[in-house]
């Protein structure tokens, strides 16, 4: 039982060629290609996923997003217009907070799409159109490969309306598309440092709190990470923007606070490198995931993870895993039970 995160990493990464697919929401590009902007609720790790896809389709498809927690949307009396496209993700498809930004959504007269694993769920059945993640059943309840599957719609979806509106070149597109190819294989070989990543929690598992920094498409994988580590191992984490520390939470940081650090070498690696300085000089102990290679971070870090080099946009496909990792080892070492954590369920339908 306690293996059944690790097996759902392995056994699922629904990056397979005939598996990349935008199922229902192909019928919508035309919509999409006219959207003034997509608004992105979900909850949890949904949420989370929503905050990538906010990059990837701002970066790569030039339309602005919004992504909001579906349990604030439907307490407020959000502004939606004509041609605003509403995205709605879940893993379940039953959340009960994201079906009622549904229902409000479509009151307002919204064009509603949904990203759900569940085929025939509560949200799949009432939005226009959608596409099933297909992630298989997750046996645990804290969601990991529903993550990465929901990671991989949204950059087809970002990649296909880029390339459809002429702001991705044919070659780019290929070349994100068969980066997509190889990150199956890349996944396997972060899979492989297992027992180095066991190793390395050994020495985390006693600590009441830890931090979590990441910049651009990392900072929403920095939240995923903290949120994998509360739910799981019980253990109080926060993600920040790595630029947000010195506002406020470098405060907290001494000896005993570790701070995950997603260093791979993306636009603002300098500025990471500086944000690790920070840390390191207030003596905080930081576990960096780093490119291969990356003498300047191993040289800092107290610990460093080494991460396959892929493009930034696909990055948190990779960098998410190692954090899954390290809170599934944590979280064992406590004893914990990885897939019944107390006081979560599966569907939150109240
Ligand atoms: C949202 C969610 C999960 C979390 C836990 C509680 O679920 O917050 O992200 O891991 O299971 O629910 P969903 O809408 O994605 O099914």
């Amino acid at each position: 039982q306690v293996y059944s995160i690790r097996d759902t990493i392995r056994g699922r990464v629904n990056l397979e060629a005939s598996e990349i697919f935008l199922g229902g929401i192909s019928e919508m590009l035309p919509k999409l290609l006219q959207a003034d902007r997509i608004i992105i609720v979900g909850c949890g790790t949904s949420w989370h996923a929503g905050l990538v896809g906010e990059y990837l389709l701002e970066e790569l498809a030039g339309i602005p997003v919004e992504v909001e927690y579906a349990s604030e949307f439907r307490y407020r009396n959000p502004i939606i217009r004509e041609k605003d496209i509403v995205l709605a993700i879940s893993q379940s498809g039953e959340t009960a907070d994201t079906l009622a930004a549904v229902r409000l959504a479509k009151e307002k007269g919204a064009t509603v799409l949904g990203i759900c694993n569940v085929v025939g769920s509560g949200i799949a059945r009432e939005t226009d159109a959608g596409v099933y993640t297909h992630a298989g059943p997750e046996i645990g309840v804290a969601s990991t490969k529903a993550f990465t599957a929901q990671i991989a719609v949204l950059t087809m979806l970002a990649l296909s309306i880029g390339h459809k509106k002429g702001l991705l070149s044919d070659e780019k597109y290929r070349n994100y598309i068969q980066e997509l190819y190889h990150l199956p294989n890349k996944i396997n070989e972060i899979l492989k440092k297992d027992e180095e990543i066991q190793q390395l929690t050994l020495l985390l598992k006693d600590c009441p709190n830890a931090i979590y920094l990441g910049r651009g498409c990392q900072y929403p994988v920095a939240l995923e990470g903290a949120l994998k580590l509360k739910e799981i191992s019980y253990i109080h984490a926060e993600g920040y923007p790595a630029a947000e520390m010195k506002h406020g939470p470098i405060a907290l940081i001494d000896e005993k606070m570790p701070v995950f650090v997603i260093a791979t070498r993306d636009t603002y690696y300098e500025k990471i490198v500086s944000n690790i300085k920070e840390v390191e000089s207030r003596k905080g102990n930081v576990i960096a995931l780093i490119n291969p290679g990356d003498e300047i971070v191993k040289d800092i870090a107290q610990q460093t993870i080494e991460i396959p080099d892929t493009l930034e946009s696909l990055s948190p496909l990779l960098t998410v895993i190692p954090l899954q990792l390290i809170s599934y080892h944590i979280a064992v070492l406590r004893g914990c039970n990885v897939d019944m954590p107390r006081n979560l369920a599966k569907s939150v339908t109240v």
